[in-house]
């Protein structure tokens, strides 16, 4: 099947739920700029600082004693497959938001990963239910490759934003780009619009 006979089989099967110019992947690509960051948990720690009232840095143990969901979602990277149906565990982004007073005029956040990497995300993008820091996909913990110990998941947003290794959330009265929106990809990334490049 060619691509375009391929995107109208998906098309067929998916209905809405497939943004355009995707295809659908039933496996699980790897996709990430740079090598995989050693973590241990006992050295990890998600910090959230920037335009708080209090900077604050939680341990592993304090992040996975927060309360956590379990939800299914879809997901479509920039480079055109979607992966529909994932199951991910882990603490709603809404519960960590709870940790800190924003400033009034927090509008922005860059997401900042073990490794180097970073994204930005406007903050009520970030601030929604169904995004989550996941720990396990398909009831089993995360790999290596994909994120372990915690990714976050945006899923209504291009994949790029669904930072792996996760270390910090910075926040911002104006908007920065991340790194990949540094090298033209959107700013934003809404994948129903097409928004992948700028
Ligand atoms: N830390 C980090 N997170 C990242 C990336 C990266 O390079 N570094 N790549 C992003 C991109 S472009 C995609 S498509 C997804 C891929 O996630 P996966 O490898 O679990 O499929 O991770 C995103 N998160
Ligand atoms: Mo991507």
């Amino acid at each position: 099947m060619n691509i375009f006979n391929r995107r109208n089989a998906d098309r067929e099967k998916w209905g809405e739920r497939l943004p355009p110019g995707q295809t659908a992947t039933d496996g699980w690509p790897i996709l990430h700029y740079g090598s995989i960051p050693l973590i241990e948990t006992k050295d990890w720690k998600l910090e959230l600082a920037g335009t708080v009232e209090e900077p604050v840095s939680i341990s592993w143990e304090e992040f996975i004693a927060l309360p956590q969901v379990t939800v299914t979602n879809d997901i479509h990277c920039v480079t055109a497959w979607s992966k529909f149906d994932n199951t991910w565990t882990g603490v709603p982004v809404r519960e960590v938001l709870k940790l800190v007073q924003l400033k009034p005029e927090t509008k922005h956040v860059m997401i900042h990963s073990y490794g180097g990497y970073t994204t930005n995300l406007p903050l009520e993008d970030l601030d929604r239910d169904g995004n989550l820091f996941a720990t396990h996909h398909g009831g089993e913990p995360l790999t290596k490759e994909h994120g372990w110990p915690v990714r976050l998941v945006v899923p209504h947003l291009y994949f790029w934003k669904s930072a792996k290794w996760v270390r910090g959330l910075n926040f911002l009265p104006q908007q920065q780009p991340g790194f990949w929106e540094m090298y033209g990809y959107h700013i934003r990334g809404d994948p129903f619009k097409e928004e992948r490049y700028s």
